[in-house]
Order: C-alpha cells, then structure tokens, then sequence
C-alpha cells in the first residue's frame, strides 16, 4: 500500500505556477502491471493524462466484498499514477451495477424503453454506491485537483462530492447515447439525474446531437436556461454542455495492423481463407450491436448474390461475451447463437462455413490484423454512443488495398465518418445491398473514401479527444494540454485492463472478469 501523500508531483507545471492533479473516476479501473502489452486507445490516452500532471484513477475494483466494512480503498501507486480501487459488497453489485447501471440507464439511453428494468431497489443502490465511492473519493481529493468523472456508472459522483464540500473543477463524459426527453424521461429518478449533472463543470457527450438531446431535457424539464456564453443554467449551478467525439490514435492502430500480418493467428487465418473475401464483424455480445439484424443482412446478401455465395465470401463475427449475469444479455446470447446456426444451416456446404462465430476475446495485435485482412467492416448498431471498432476496422487497412467501411447511421461515428457506406440497420435489405456494394467496390473508389475517412481519423484524435476534453474541465490552453500529453519519447504502453465494461477494449472480458454476483 502506498500513502497518497508521497504522490509524483505533477510535471506539467509552467515555473512558478502549480498544476492540480488529474484524477479519473471510472466504474473499473486498469490494473497496473509492467510491461504488458498495450491496452486499448482511451487506458492509453488516460495514463498519458495521468502521467502529465500526476494522479489517481479511481473506481470498483471488480471485485466483491464480504462485507460493507471490508471495502478498504486499496492503492498501488505506478511511476506518477496512483489506482485506488474500492471493492462492492455483493449487493452493491447487484443493484448499482447489473441492476440500475446496466438494466436502467444502459437500455434507456440506447432507446429500449422495452428492455428497462425499473426497479426502485436498484435506483437506490445506485446512488448509495456513488455517495459510498464519493466518501472514500474525498479523502483523496486536494483543493487543487481536477476531476474527470467517466460514464454512465457515476452520474452522481459529483453532486455526492459537493454535498461533503468538493470545490473542485470536475467533468464528466459520457461514453453512450444520450436520448432525446420523450425517451430520456423514463428513467425513474430522472429529475434527480438531471440535478445531478449541474453539479459538473462540464458534461460532454459523444456527438452534437446528444449533447443537443442533453440540453433539451434539462429545458423542458423546466430546470435550465441557456446563458449569454453557451453555458446552461440549472438547479442553481452554470456548467458547459459540449460535445467531444472520442477517438483512437490512428497511427499507432495502423502501425499494430501493419506489423501484424506477421502475427501466427492472422496468417492461420489468412491461409484458412483461400483468396476468399472475408467480411469482419466486432462486437462486445450486446443488443445495442445489432448483431442478429447483421446476421440477417448478411443471409439476405448471400441469397441476393449468388456470385458471392459462389465466391464463398466469409463472414468472421467475433463477440466476446459480456454481462452474462444480465437475463437481457443471456437472452441475445441465445438469440444470436440460434442466428449463426440457422445461416449456416441455410447457405453452408460440406466445405464452407460462410459465418465463422466466435465468442472469446482476441488479442489486439490479432484483431488489428484480422481488420486489415477484411474485404468489408460491417459496424452495424442500432445505437451506439461512437463505436471505436468502426475507427480501429479504417485505421487497420492498407492505403494501397483497403477495406470498406459499412457503418450504422446510427452510430456516433456516423457523424464523423460520412466515406463509409452509410446504412439503417433495421433496414435488412438495405444493409445486404451495401455488402453487396463494398465487395464489389473498385479499388479507385475503395482508396478514395478510405483516404477521407483516415483524414477524419487524423483530425480527431483520442489525443486530441482528451486534450480538449481536460481543457474544457480544468479550463487550461487546449494546444498546451495536447501538446503535453506525449512529449517526445513519453508515449505510455503500460497497463492491462481488468474488465472491459463498458467503453474499454474488451480484451480481458473472458478470464480477468470478476466472479458475478447471481442475480436474485
Ligand atoms: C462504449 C460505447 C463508445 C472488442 N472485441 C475485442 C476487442 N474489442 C474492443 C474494440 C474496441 C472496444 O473493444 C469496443 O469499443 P466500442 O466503441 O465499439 O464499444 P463499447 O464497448 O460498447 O464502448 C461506445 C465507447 O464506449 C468509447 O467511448 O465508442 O459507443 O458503447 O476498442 O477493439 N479488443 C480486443 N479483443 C476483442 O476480442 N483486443
């Protein structure tokens, strides 16, 4: 254990002038280790943060408690960065996580009132939770920290801060939709939600228009006004409302993708393929992925094109499970499985499998090749705040040979990557015509539209996410904070993820997962 007094000071300090520490409050939090591999582009882009100025990265711990008197906040401290994680007791767990988190705020803001859970039980562990997370929080906290609160876990981190007496500049970002009021206003205990936003600073959201859906709320709730300089007024406190489209760094994507074609798995798979086309789908196993509608597209794609199915163009789905525990999730596990059977049934031979359905995680060496190998990235959500698998699949092709993008409307990244084939996804049809159209898509139009869509990439990138999300929060130069983030030679490449839920790189999603809490 490590006394939080003896923290690395920060670095990031002009002479003479001092520089608060960065703290980041997650629902999980990575767990230090040396020399692992690299985790995913936002646990980079944090420690980057994290180093800069020095800091703490706070949350669950994944794991579960005896007891509420056994959840000692344990911290281990790594060069100038501190984990501090708590554990949950059991029904903590039960009601903050798998209940109000992910079967009440996951459904509503991904627009399905119809799988919401409303439980008042759940509502009530979910703020008790983060008024627990916000008193142990506190005794870490100094005056002149900044805080940045990530997802839709901790809503309330901030307004349970201020009520022991926080000063501190604190942000918040959420990593989902946010739906607009018809919708939004389901959630049970929505105005104490709303209230609980004006106690950030900043709260940003993944695109324009659910920044704009945000602001809404708070205005026919009757709770806000917008002010002279943009900023919105409600429950007595002013804050920004702004949107801030997350990224990944493209470059060193591309890199991984490039030095992965050596990689064993990718040259099994490769070889496995015989000069087939292969068309490539990522996804945690969640409803919002849109995963069945896909499955749907690509059996209509087929039947449509007997070319193709001549051709024996493979579809690789790779899905690693997640939030088993949750009966919603248990439920399009079964679903999707009977899918995969059923097209496979339908259009397979004694020598071709035509979808290749995988649930365990790869690695992400192998994923960044398995892109690059990929004719067609299907990214097909029915909602998703961004999807970072759509910016990996542009950022992972060959410039001389690459793939196409097919991409949901309604994914956040729909905003920013208008060069992809942009398709409804409820649309089945409509979707197989647009497989139809990327696998026959001539190379000059396939180097166009990836050309554009890579600017788009290099125009935003996680960097630059995090540099504009901590200026807006600690109200700093943007350029100065971009800038400081990778000073030469600093790029930070340690640090494994213990859990992927809900916007980390789903590489441990398998093994490191905690031991679930059985439902009740
Ligand atoms: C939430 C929001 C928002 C997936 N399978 C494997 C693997 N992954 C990685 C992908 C990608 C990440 O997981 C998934 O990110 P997404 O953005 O697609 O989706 P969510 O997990 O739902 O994330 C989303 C995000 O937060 C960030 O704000 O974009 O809208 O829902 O990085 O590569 N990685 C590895 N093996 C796998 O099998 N290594």
């Amino acid at each position: 254990m490590v006394n939080l007094d003896l923290l690395y000071k920060p670095v990031f300090a002009r002479a003479g002038e001092s520089v608060g520490r960065l703290i980041v409050a997650s629902n999980r939090v990575p767990a230090p280790s040396n020399g692992a591999p690299a985790a995913g582009g936002l646990a980079v882009a944090l420690q980057s943060a994290l180093h800069v100025r020095g800091g703490v990265w706070f949350g669950w711990s994944g794991k579960t408690a005896a007891d509420a008197e056994s959840r000692e906040t344990q911290k281990r401290t790594q060069g100038p960065i501190t984990f501090a994680v708590s554990d949950l007791t059991r029904r903590d767990v039960e009601d903050y996580y798998h209940g109000f988190a992910n079967r009440v705020l996951w459904p509503i803001c991904h627009y399905r009132l119809d799988l919401a859970h409303m439980s008042e039980r759940h509502a009530e562990g979910y703020f008790r939770v983060n008024e627990f997370f916000a008193r142990r929080l506190m005794k870490l906290l100094r005056p002149d920290d900044i805080v940045w609160v990530h997802d839709y876990h901790m809503i309330p981190l901030a307004d349970e801060l201020r009520k022991l007496g926080a000063k501190n500049r604190i942000g918040y970002f959420h990593h989902i939709p946010w739906p607009a009021p018809a919708t939004a206003a389901a959630t049970p205990h929505y105005r104490r939600l709303l209230r609980a936003f004006s106690a950030y600073d900043v709260a940003g959201f993944q695109t324009r228009p659910d920044a704009d859906n945000f602001r809404d709320c708070l205005i026919e709730a009757g709770a806000a006004r917008v002010l002279a300089d943009g900023r919105i007024e409600a429950f007595g406190r002013a804050f920004e409302v702004e949107a801030f489209p997350i990224s990944i760094d493209p470059e060193a994507f591309a890199l991984e993708a490039r030095l992965a074609e050596r990689n064993a798995l990718v040259k099994r798979v490769r070889a496995s393929l015989e000069g087939r086309d292969l068309v490539i789908g990522v996804d945690r196993l969640d409803y919002s992925k849109g995963i069945t509608h896909r499955l749907e597209a690509f059996g209509a794609f087929l039947e449509a094109c007997p070319e193709a199915a001549k051709a024996r163009v493979t579809m690789l789905q790779i899905t690693p499970k997640s939030r088993s525990e949750v009966p919603e999730y248990a439920r399009i596990e079964r679903e999707v499985a009977e899918a995969v059977g059923a097209l496979n049934g339908r259009f397979g031979d004694l020598d071709w499998t035509p979808l290749r359905y995988i649930n365990k995680p790869m690695g992400q060496s192998a994923l960044a090749g398995l892109y690059r190998l990929a004719r067609v990235g299907l990214v097909t959500p029915l909602r998703d705040g961004m999807n970072l698998v759509a910016k990996e699949f542009v950022a992972a092709q060959s410039p001389e040979d690459p793939g196409v993008l097919v991409l949901s409307q309604f994914a956040g990244a729909a905003q920013e990557m208008k060069a992809a084939l942009i398709v409804n996804p409820y649309d089945v049809k409509a979707t197989a015509a647009a497989i139809a159209r990327a696998v026959a898509m001539p190379l000059e139009e396939r180097r166009e539209r990836w050309r554009e869509l890579m600017g788009a990439l290099r125009d935003n990138s996680i960097d630059h996410w995090a540099a504009r999300c901590l200026s807006a929060i600690a109200g700093e130069d943007e350029a100065e904070v971009e800038s400081s983030l990778h000073p030469a030679g600093s790029i930070v490449r340690s640090g494994t993820i213990a859990d992927a839920e809900p916007w980390f790189c789903a590489q441990d999603l398998g093994s490191a997962r905690p031991k679930p809490a059985r439902p009740n």
